[in-house]
Order: C-alpha cells, then structure tokens, then sequence
C-alpha cells in the first residue's frame, strides 16, 4: 500500500483526454451512449447526464443529443426512466422483465425501465451551457454550439422542472420531505449497505430465474451483488409491474420505501441550477416552483443529520425510523451546503483518517465506505470501491460551494487515479485496481472535464 503523498500525481493528461475521448467514441450507440461497453449496453439516466458533461468537451451538439434522448424516453408523469433501452441489444433484467410497454405514462416507440434515477440532469445542462458560452466565446462555430444549447435548453427547462416536481411530490407521498426510492437501482448505489436492513425486511416468496449476464462479464463476481440480491430486485420490480407502475399504488404496495438523503441533496442543487438557466433564458414562469422545491429538499437534507456523529441519514418510511449507516452519502451537506457548520463537520470527518485521509488508501479520495467500516469490501460494488463519478460530483459541489483548494487536490488526486487509461467503473480504494466495468463512459467523460478545467 502507497501512502497517498507519494502517489504518482503527474498523468499524462494529453494521452488521458485521447484515450478518454476514444472511449466515448466506441461506446456511442449513435444518438445515446452505453454506459459501457458489455456490461451496460443501454442509456442509464445518471450515466447519460455525467456523460453529457464530458461529451460537452468534445462537442457540445453531440452532448445536447445524449440529453434529447434521454428527454424524448421522459414519461408524462415527470419520470425519467433509469434506463433507455437499445434494441436488440441483450441485457438482464431487460424490457420483458420490466414490461412497461403497456404502461401509458411511458411514451411509445421506447422502450424503458419502470424505475428513476438520481436527478444530475439540471446540473448537466447548466455545465453544458457554461461550456458552450466558454467555447462561445472563441469563434463562430462555437457561438453556434451555444446558440444551439439554448435553443435546446428552452425545450428542456419545462421537462427537467416536470422532473423534479414529480421527484418532490409523486416521491413525498407523505410530506416528509426526503425523496423516496423504491428500489436500491434508484438511488444508483444499487447494493450500499445503507440499503441493508431494507433489504432484509423483504420475504421474496417467489424465486424468479435469474439470466444475469453481469456475472460473467466482470473478472470476478465477488466486484457484483449476489444472486439473493438479485432476487429482491426483481421481487421489487414484480411488484411495481403487478400494479402498472402507478406512482400511487406503487408507494401503498412496495416493499422497499427508503427517503434517500443523497438524492435529495441531488435534488436540491439540481432545482437551483435549473432555476438559474431558466431565468437566464426569461423562463421565470416555468421555473417559479425550483427555488421552493431545492428549499424544501435541502431542509429535509438537514433535518436527517444525526446531533451525535454530525452525519446526513437515510429515513425508513415503511418502519418510520432514521437508517445509520454511515457511507459516502452520509456527507450530503457537502452536496447541497445550507449549514456553515454542519458542512465543516461533514468536510473534516470525510477528509479525516477515518476516510479520504486514511493512510492505507492508493489515492486521498473518499471510498464509498471507510476502510476502518466492519462492513468495508473494497472490491465489492458499492461496498467499499472509490467511485471517480462520485468524486466528480463531489469536486463538482466543492467548488460551487467555494471550496477551491479541497476541490483542486480531489481532482488532482482523481485525475492520477485514472492515469491507468483502464476509465474503470470503480477502483479498489487501497490498491488502485480498476473494478467492474472497464472503459465505463462516464468514468470517460468525467475524466474530460477534470482536464479540461486543471491548471
Ligand atoms: C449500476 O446499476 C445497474 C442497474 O441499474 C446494474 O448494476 O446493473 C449502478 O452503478 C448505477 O448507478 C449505474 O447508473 C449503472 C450503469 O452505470 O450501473
């Protein structure tokens, strides 16, 4: 194990950028890139905004794209699906597992899951306008990319602001302010222990056949959730299935109904940002509710910090208890801010020993799980492994916040992180070993952002 100042800090960011920049090439299915290459061969929600980011620094049409196509798959709820099918491509649990295909909240000619994601989206867009005006200001063709943003920005205002009203009240059902998840896929931190003990509560009385490809895609299965895993996720989506995915029918029937602190800071920063465009583009009217819905949000964020430990909680509302396992998204304050000394707490314990400044770590960026954590597997999904597209987004919070000097070094330590040229889905925190998914797109285009605003 390397101690974290002397790792290697200096990559080659030239032969990074190419190399990342060839990853989104070969992963883009023509209007949608897959969020990677065998493993996830679809539109992923979340991936599709990160990956927009990075696309951005490439070609800013092509970024505007990759959000269109997740837009056009937007059910008429507000609900963008997790994910966007590409047909003919094999997958498991695919549409036929799903079955939205007669749901009418799902637009036709799509094919979709029945569940969301976390709402990156806004924060997306905003980033891709700032990159435009960037570009903008450089020339004619660029003037015409960020003419061609805010053409599209405009269609995509209302449908974003439809988007987190449905998270803030169809995900509310009762007034609690959190936003609730009904399947660990939702929060994107699919098997986080912080979704354990909502997981153990489920009988699953029915085994369905499993036709997992994941299992063998990754060089070793211990890198994914286990079979048993497997069978309350689909028992979940059975049960949203059985009723037609009706948001009220599912939150009185399902199993799993967790208020999910780190989607909801997500939420918070996210009706901020898309406040700011639409005002930027005179859409006052469209955007008048963000401001309330990032206030209520961010309320709800604070509200869930434990006196004790200082740390943001997730709320069990099927038990009506606070969740305490402490993980990655225990430091949401650190997203969404709204309390000087809840964010100091939160910031010196996660760059503290106990994690980003632990001494065994390969790099000083904080796992999803401590290393001194019972529970810690470093190679183990969301159960330990350091995720560079959390680390973005918390780099990305730091500097909105002002945070510029812990920003600057969690970029640097990113960036060096990634000089491996593998863009893993995920690394193992103490040795540095990619995990998962290789050449995953949004590890990609993380990556060409990170270059594109270092020294
Ligand atoms: C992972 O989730 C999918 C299910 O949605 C899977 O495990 O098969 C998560 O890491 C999620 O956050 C991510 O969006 C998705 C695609 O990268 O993979």
């Amino acid at each position: 194990m390397s101690d974290p100042t002397t790792a290697p800090l200096d990559p080659d960011l030239d032969a990074l950028g190419r190399a990342a920049r060839r990853v989104l090439a070969r992963n883009d299915l023509g209007t949608m890139v897959a969020a990677a290459p065998r493993l996830y061969p679809h539109q992923w929600s979340w991936d599709a905004a990160f990956i927009s980011v990075g696309l951005a620094r490439v070609s800013v049409p092509r970024a505007l794209t990759e959000l269109r196509s997740l837009l056009a798959a937007q059910w008429s709820t507000g609900m963008i699906p997790h994910i966007v099918f590409s047909p003919g491509t094999s997958y498991f649990p695919g549409p036929d597992v799903w079955g939205t295909d007669g749901v009418g909240a799902k637009p036709a000619g799509v094919q979709t899951s029945g569940i969301c994601q976390p709402p990156v989206h806004a924060i997306a867009l905003a980033r891709i306008l700032r990159i435009a005006a960037e570009q903008g200001e450089e020339g004619e063709e660029g003037g015409e990319a960020l003419a061609e943003a805010r053409a599209f920005a405009a269609d995509a205002v209302p449908r974003l602001a439809a988007w987190h009203r449905w998270l803030s009240t169809a995900r509310d059902p009762d007034g609690q302010g959190l936003v609730q998840v009904h399947h660990g896929w939702e929060s994107g931190m699919d098997n986080a222990p912080r979704w354990d003990a909502a997981y153990e509560a489920i009988r699953v009385r029915q085994e369905q056949q499993l036709r997992r490809h994941d299992t063998a895609l990754v060089s070793d299965v211990s890198e994914r959730p286990s079979d048993s895993e497997y069978q309350r996720y689909l028992h979940l989506v059975a049960q949203m299935r059985s009723v037609g995915y009706d948001d009220r029918r599912v939150a009185e029937i399902v199993d799993f109904r967790v208020g999910d602190v780190f989607m909801t800071a997500i939420l918070a920063v996210a009706a901020e940002e898309l406040a700011a465009v639409g005002r930027d583009l005179g859409l006052e009217k469209e955007v008048a509710d963000q401001m309330d819905i990032a206030a209520r949000a961010r309320a709800a964020v604070l509200a869930s910090v434990a006196p004790d430990s200082g740390l943001c909680r997730d709320w069990d509302a099927r038990v009506g208890a606070w969740t305490g396992a402490e993980s990655l998204a225990s430091f949401s304050v650190l997203l969404c801010g709204g309390d000087a000394d809840a964010y100091a707490r939160q910031r010196t314990v996660l760059t503290g020993p106990r994690w980003a400044g632990h001494p065994g770590l390969r790099y000083a960026l904080p796992p999803t799980l401590s290393p001194d954590d019972p529970g810690f597997q470093p190679r183990t999904y969301w159960r330990g492994p350091v995720w560079p597209v959390m680390n973005w987004l918390f780099w990305w919070a730091l500097e909105r916040h002002g945070d510029h000097a812990l920003a600057d070094r969690w970029r640097a330590q990113g960036l060096a992180q990634l000089g491996d040229l593998a863009f893993g889905e995920y690394y193992e925190p103490l040795t540095g070993e990619p995990l998962g998914s290789h050449e995953q797109s949004w590890t990609a285009a993380i990556a060409l952002d990170w270059i594109a605003t270092s020294p």
